[in-house]
């Protein structure tokens, strides 16, 4: 009997990710300039107006690739959610050890050793699955978790966007708030407003809060009416 709930995280491993990505750490060092780019769109410095580098939808899973093609570490940060360490790829051949004790644990955090400069070396990376099954929808960020290389531009923006169920419903509270407010049943009364009460077709009381002449005339001339009880 009853719904099976899902915890957060809940078969993540299990999941099939629906989208690919690959991300990598680049520096123009000369300039202090440091990057987190997806593979196929031109490096930009951190701007919170840029627009968001990866665009998703709340109930994906994704895989992502990050590369480190930098000759120093770099420390991979995801704000809001937490990712699966799939694998540490590429480390060895480069002069690093990757970290056991991470490997298929829930992370938001995770490091990227220096690439070794040899053209003929991969670049070192790790692969993550992303999981945007959780209740965070909007803009936020990932960037590099080293400040000064964060402050001179590593971050990025991503933006979730609310599932076709979850837009639904915000949709439909809106609409309620919207007739709730119509009906009064949501908002204090409005005191410029008039209030009166009718019993079998004839206005019995009036009432009212402000302090208008005309409006209080008006009420007493109501409330004079003869009534019936
Ligand atoms: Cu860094």
């Amino acid at each position: 009997m009853g719904g099976k709930w899902k915890q957060r995280f809940e078969g993540l491993a299990a999941a099939t990710p629906v989208t690919s990505r690959t991300l990598f750490f680049s520096e123009d060092n000369p300039d202090s300039q440091f990057f987190i780019t997806v593979d196929g769109a031109a490096p930009a410095l951190f701007d919170p107006n840029n627009p968001p580098a990866i665009v998703t939808t709340q109930g994906s899973v994704e895989e992502w690739t990050i590369q480190n093609r930098t000759l120093e570490n770099h420390e991979f940060h995801m704000h809001q959610i937490h990712f699966l360490v799939e694998s540490q790829n590429n480390f060895e051949i480069n002069g690093s050890q990757p970290y056991p004790a991470i490997q298929g644990q829930l992370a938001d955090t995770i490091q990227i050793p220096f690439w070794d400069g040899n053209p003929s070396h991969p670049f070192p990376s790790v692969t993550l699955r992303m999981d945007f099954r959780g209740a965070d929808v909007g803009d936020f960020v990932y960037h590099c978790h080293i400040a000064e290389h964060e402050d001179h531009g590593m971050m990025a923006i991503i933006r979730v966007e609310p599932s076709a169920m979850a837009a639904a419903i915000e949709t439909l509270r809106l609409e309620l708030a919207s007739l709730g407010q119509t009906l009064g049943l949501l908002s204090r009364p409005n005191p410029e407003r008039i209030y009166g009460w009718c019993v079998q077709g004839k206005l019995v009381r009036i009432r009212t809060t402000t302090n208008d002449d005309q409006t209080a005339a008006r009420a007493r001339r109501i409330s004079d009416a003869p009534t019936e009880r």
